[in-house]
């Protein structure tokens, strides 16, 4: 634990306004978007590059763990110290790292100071038309979305943010506090190994992202959405067919809501329509966007009416993108409202989504009586949100949340192959599957790249697996 000293040197480093201490109220930097709170010793706000690598060499100095934060909008723990924490931990928010945007519109790139939001890079590039395409329920900060791979609701087109990134800058913690500088631009430049990637989801235990360069998207003329009920859920797949034949690269979402999910949100959630009226939503929603040029409403309603004549859905109607966009991203708060939510992150593949629901509704029937499965998510990639809610008077027991870790994830992974992890990378929630399922040899790899970039191991969350 740094002594006063020490953070009256780091003040020293990094000016008063730099550093904020328990006193100051660090709610916002201790209280997580999901999970128990922790406790900082200290929040710590360089403004620059050149800061950061000051503030780093003094955490190596006192040998003091930082914990790099974008917007703390995580949801598996890796933003926030450990709640049972001595204290010791320094989180380094990215907050005030914001100075010094460059926008390239013609090559349609921006090189973004890490701290800086979503929302404030889409405001700064819609004058030129652009726009980072990623929509998430949460506005992070660029550097964070880089450090987890933030995948969003336009993945199946826009992709992750793997796929948007074209270099990164990153500070290390290594002897000579290193600043890797791999902010390329270029769309094409294949010179050697991908130094970039390797911090990309890394959960900030590799270095200190400082700035990101990204690749933009042209906004669209015009989006539209459409609810859609399918049949069966084991015909989801078959309307998504119909729509990839009708609209090929236009299709920009493929969203699949349970009822449970689209009840809670309608009872929790001021100013939201049901889909399709009726007071009861149907067993699954298909909300579907399609995004493009003037004309992409009628190629929708078309792949829409050969999706009903297949007998793959049986309704359909079109919705203000902005409504179901609205109802989409209510659901995580609807869900709290009704009850205490075990929230899990995983995907299969595409072709075992249905199977996978109905195997984990069926042993949550028998296993976890007292909870209502709650499921939705991006199923266009495969991805599942499947949250277990327990009554609010009668929260889920310690064994309770083992059983259901163990329901979810077991047969995500062990029964259909998939992850534990689909989109909200690595963290103390889920730092024990990791070690579980990662072969071996990779962990070493791993590890090796940890004590290369971080030999003294002062970076990123205590309760990390590497
Ligand atoms: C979502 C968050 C939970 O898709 O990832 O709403
Ligand atoms: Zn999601």
């Amino acid at each position: 634990v740094p002594d006063t000293t020490a953070l009256d040197e780091l003040a020293g480093l990094v000016g008063p306004a730099g550093v904020l201490y328990p006193g100051d109220g660090l709610d916002a930097y201790e209280d997580p978007a999901r999970g128990a709170p922790g406790r900082a010793r200290a929040v710590v706000r360089p403004t620059t590059t050149e800061q950061v690598r000051t503030v780093v060499g003094w955490a190596r100095r006192h040998r003091t763990r930082l914990l790099p934060q974008g917007a703390n909008t995580g949801l598996v723990g890796a933003s926030v110290p450990p709640p049972d924490g001595d204290g010791g931990v320094v989180v380094l928010s990215t907050e005030r790292m914001v100075h010094g945007l460059e926008i390239d519109a013609a090559n349609r790139t921006a090189v973004v100071p890490a701290g800086v939001r979503l929302s404030a890079l889409d405001d700064a590039v819609a004058a030129d038309g652009l726009w980072f395409p990623i929509d998430l329920a949460a506005d992070p900060t660029i550097g964070g979305m880089a450090a987890t791979n933030t995948g969003g609701a336009r993945m199946l087109r826009h992709g992750d943010v793997r796929r948007r990134v074209l270099g990164i800058e990153a500070v290390l913690a290594d002897e000579g506090v290193t600043v890797v500088d791999d902010l390329s631009v270029l769309r094409k430049d294949n010179t050697g190994i991908d130094l970039s990637s390797m911090f990309i989801g890394s959960s900030g235990a590799l270095g200190i992202i400082t700035r990101v360069a990204v690749e933009l998207a042209r906004r669209p003329a015009q989006t539209t959405c459409v609810f859609l009920a399918p049949t069966a859920p084991d015909r989801v797949m078959a309307v998504l067919d119909a729509l990839d034949d009708g609209l090929g690269p236009l299709l920009s979402a493929f969203e699949v809501m349970s009822a449970e999910s689209v009840a809670a949100a309608l009872a929790g959630v001021d100013g939201l329509r049901s889909p399709f009226g009726a007071p009861a939503p149907p067993e699954l929603t298909i909300l579907v966007e399609a995004a493009g040029p003037e004309g992409t409403d009628a190629l929708l309603l078309d792949a829409v009416a050969v999706a009903v004549a297949t007998g793959a859905a049986t309704d359909a109607v079109v919705a203000p993108a902005h409504d179901a966009w609205r109802l989409r991203h209510a659901l995580t708060d609807g869900l709290r409202h009704g009850g205490v939510v075990l929230g899990f992150d995983v995907s299969v593949p595409r072709s075992a989504l249905a199977a996978f629901r109905s195997e984990v509704r069926r042993r949550a029937a028998v296993e976890l009586p007292r909870a209502t499965v709650a499921d939705f998510g991006h199923w266009g990639d495969g991805g599942m949100h499947c949250n277990l809610v327990f009554p609010t008077g009668a929260p889920p027991s310690p064994s309770e949340h083992g059983l259901a870790r163990e329901l979810v994830f077991g047969t995500a992974v062990e029964r259909f192959g998939g992850s534990y992890s689909a989109e909200h990378g690595i963290g103390p929630h889920n730092a024990d599957w990791w070690r579980r399922v990662t072969p071996p040899g990779n962990q070493r790899v791993v590890r090796s790249l940890r004590t290369l970039f971080d030999p003294l191991g002062v970076l990123g969350h205590p309760d990390l697996p590497y």
